[in-house]
């Protein structure tokens, strides 16, 4: 059997670290062929040591020397630089490209793997939400599969296999409600980082710990979902269910539901995705029923949690507003991750952009790049 060359973008953060932890312990069946990193050199030295891709590319072109003089006797070609990572995701080697970036930087290189044929398993949620018409177009044209690595959408792929035929009637996408589920308004005002830093089930990174906590994370899911599987904003419904073992579900149209359930743990939708159409053994813990009597489910509260009907907002106007949505929140979480606003303050940020940024019905690449551009801009202003 031939092994999968896989290409990990942003191989340094939460979910690059867990993809090569599944690799690792499944040498017979993947190989890393392209690591990159922004800025953590050092780490992204290491893991080159220890998995042998062909290249890397450091983000930070300051620390391009460094990294070169580390892997230079391996023999590991070192790039550096935001163009040389658009090109490394076209190598002829890679298979699969793991695109685990943060937030929009993840768009460009995105387009780039595509544009080169290569099967994407997308761990960075953003690019469907800045351009999901864009790329999901892009993807058919060039007969791309996207496999998705977030739970949720995971969970809705698993539920599929086998049932790509059949239409879907709806989708209920968990929610855990993070660490301020329950609480009201008033109670929220002078929350802190540390607190939202909090959460109870998965251990992500910060950016996506901030978004669990703002329901921000569910709203991007939300349009997410939208661009995967092909649905109406009206197709896709949230549930809170604070114990995260069901990872979302599917009702099909004779009314049967199936759901995905298991630990919460990212190794498990990472594996799948790299592993696709296998299932591969694994040691991740098991779920113990006797362990959780009672799994709970409850409606989303939207009036407290404004970000998540803000996303259907975005979603139902459709054109760049999903984009504006999600550059204002990155804008927003950085300057709260910062000290500078309140935890509420990120939900108005948002709702403001979104009323000021000129609509455009059916953006281009460049639209999107200048309405993330204009979005961010504004909602700097909005602060100062
Ligand atoms: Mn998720």
């Amino acid at each position: 059997m031939t092994r999968k060359k896989i290409a990990i973008l942003g191989s340094t953060g939460s979910i690059g670290t867990q993809a090569l932890d599944v690799i690792a312990a499944h040498p017979d069946v993947f190989e890393v062929e392209v690591l990159t990193a922004q800025r953590n050199a050092d780490l992204l030295i290491e893991q080159a040591k220890q998995f042998n891709p062909n290249a890397v590319v450091i983000g930070d072109d300051a620390q391009y020397e460094k990294v070169k003089a580390a892997l230079l006797p391996l023999h590991i070609k070192v790039f550096a630089g935001e163009n040389a990572l658009a090109s490394v995701v076209q190598m002829d080697s890679i298979n699969l490209v793991l695109t685990a970036l943060v937030g929009y930087s993840g768009l460009k290189p995105t387009i780039k793997a595509i544009e080169a044929g290569k099967n994407i398993a997308l761990a960075n949620k953003e690019t469907l939400v800045v351009a999901g018409e864009l790329i999901t177009t892009l993807a058919r044209e060039k007969g791309v599969n996207i496999y998705p690595v977030d739970s949720e959408h995971s969970a809705i792929f698993q539920c599929l296999v086998g049932e790509f035929h059949n239409p879907i009637e709806k989708i209920i996408l968990t929610a855990s409600g993070g660490p301020f589920r329950g609480k009201k308004k008033n109670e929220l005002v002078h929350v802190t980082k540390t607190q939202a830093l909090k959460h109870p089930n998965w251990t992500m990174g910060a950016k996506v710990t901030i978004d669990s906590a703002s329901l921000m994370n569910k709203g991007l899911e939300v349009i997410e979902a939208k661009w995967l599987f092909g649905l109406n904003p009206a197709q896709v419904e949230v549930v809170v269910h604070p114990q995260s073992i069901i990872h979302s579900m599917v009702q099909f149209e004779d009314g049967s539901m199936k759901a995905q359930l298991g630990l919460p743990d990212m190794r498990l939708p990472i594996q799948f995705a790299l592993g696709y159409p296998n299932r591969i053994k694994s040691d991740f813990p098991r779920f113990d029923f006797a362990q959780y009597p009672a799994l709970t489910f409850e409606k989303p509260d939207t009036e407290t949690f404004r970000n998540l009907a803000l996303a259907f907002e975005a979603l139902g106007r459709g054109g760049n507003m999903p984009c504006v949505l999600n550059a204002a929140n990155e804008v927003a979480v950085q300057e709260f991750l910062h000290d500078r606003i309140g935890f509420l303050q990120m939900s108005d940020i948002v709702e403001q952009c979104l009323s000021k940024i000129n609509y455009v019905a059916n953006p281009a690449l460049e639209d999107y790049v200048n309405t993330d551009k204009e979005t961010r801009i504004i909602a700097k202003e909005l602060i100062n």
